[in-house]
């Protein structure tokens, strides 16, 4: 018998990302089922793969409450509040990709290169980081093992797509005409770029800066790594970058640095200047990979270094990730 996997938010961004990535990993699914708000119920998705078509359901209590092997979710954190529970005290494993859990104690935050560990054992909602947090913790997970980090500086270089289809529509439209006006940014985004990402805090940071800090702390176990993160918006459809800066607890040796990454699972060093060899996200995007570059030791700080990260903020940034969780799981359960 196959998978039971339902998804939640099936029409929106990360949700039709997570069927594309389902079907692209040949998880051995049986049973599909896809749900949406009024909006999008009774709409059809393709699959290609098998030559048939879904319609999407009404995402409602009741259907919450019966048996699925996972619920991913992907319609955003009052959904996730509401239906999680409901889908979790009726026995359901939950893979929730909205921020709502990811802090709560006792909720796993996994990404499964990192932390599968969390997952032995484990039943209940699970909670997918956000994309910026990922390819960030992705990349110096195996340097913070090796050498200790004391503090990061990190500026992240976002793409729309994070903001779902009415911002890449709202970019393409932008590109066309330059009267168009701005609805889901603050600023026009075409041709600018805008410091700002989710919502202002008291302290002058946003939420999504935030999250780059408390996430990387849970995830690492380890809440005495100094994060300040500036998180900015750009005219880019699909891919984040991050400029990152750690400060390790050694010195560091260059050489050694590009064989632990080169050697780290989820990741692709591509870096070589002579050549002009660097990830950008329009080779980075369709693809599940972490692509670290420009990797650079600090001209004043022998235990300083720059890295630039890149990757699919709708694949390994939300949607892959969901789906590793679940191939991480089901391994445990094949291990015994
Ligand atoms: C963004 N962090 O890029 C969001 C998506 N989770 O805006």
């Amino acid at each position: 018998m196959g998978l039971t996997i339902g998804i939640v938010g099936a029409t929106g961004a990360v949700g039709q990302k997570m069927i594309e990535v389902i079907m692209e990993r040949n998880l051995p699914v049986s049973n599909l089922r896809l749900f949406a708000s009024e909006k999008s119920a009774g709409k059809t998705i393709r699959l290609d793969k098998y030559n048939k078509e879904i319609t999407v359901e009404l995402l409602t209590e009741d259907v919450m409450k019966e048996k699925y092997d996972y619920l991913l979710f992907a319609a955003g954190g009052s959904i996730s509040e509401k239906f999680a529970p409901i889908a979790r005290d009726a026995g359901n494993m939950v893979i929730d990709n909205s921020s709502h859990f990811r802090m709560v104690e006792n909720i796993p935050l996994v990404i499964p290169e990192v932390n599968s560990h969390v997952l032995r054992g484990y039943r209940g909602i699970i909670a997918n980081p956000n994309c910026s947090t990922t390819q960030m913790i992705v990349a110096i997970a195996p340097l913070y093992r090796k050498y200790g980090i004391k503090r990061i500086v990190v500026s992240t270089y976002q793409a729309v797509s994070g903001s779902g289809y009415k911002a890449i529509d709202e970019l393409q439209n932008q590109i066309r005409d330059e009267e168009y006006p701005n609805k889901v940014y603050t600023r026009k985004i075409a041709g600018n770029c805008i410091p700002h990402i989710d919502v202002f805090n008291d302290n002058g940071f946003t939420k999504e800066e935030l999250k780059m800090v408390y996430e990387t702390h849970k995830i690492l176990e380890d809440d005495s790594i100094e994060i300040n993160p500036t998180a900015v918006r750009i005219p880019v459809f699909y891919g984040h970058s991050e400029s990152i800066y750690l400060e390790l607890k050694e010195e560091v040796d260059i050489n050694s640095i590009k064989e632990i990454l080169e050697e780290s699972q989820g990741i692709i060093v591509d870096d070589d200047p002579e050549m002009n060899r660097y990830p950008t996200p329009i080779e980075a995007a369709n693809t599940d990979f972490t692509y670290v570059g420009r990797i650079r030791k600090d001209l004043y700080n022998p235990k300083g270094l720059s890295l630039w990260v890149v990757a699919d903020n709708l694949r390994k940034g939300a949607a892959t990730n969901a789906v590793q969780i679940i191939e991480a799981i089901e391994n445990i359960k094949m291990e015994g």
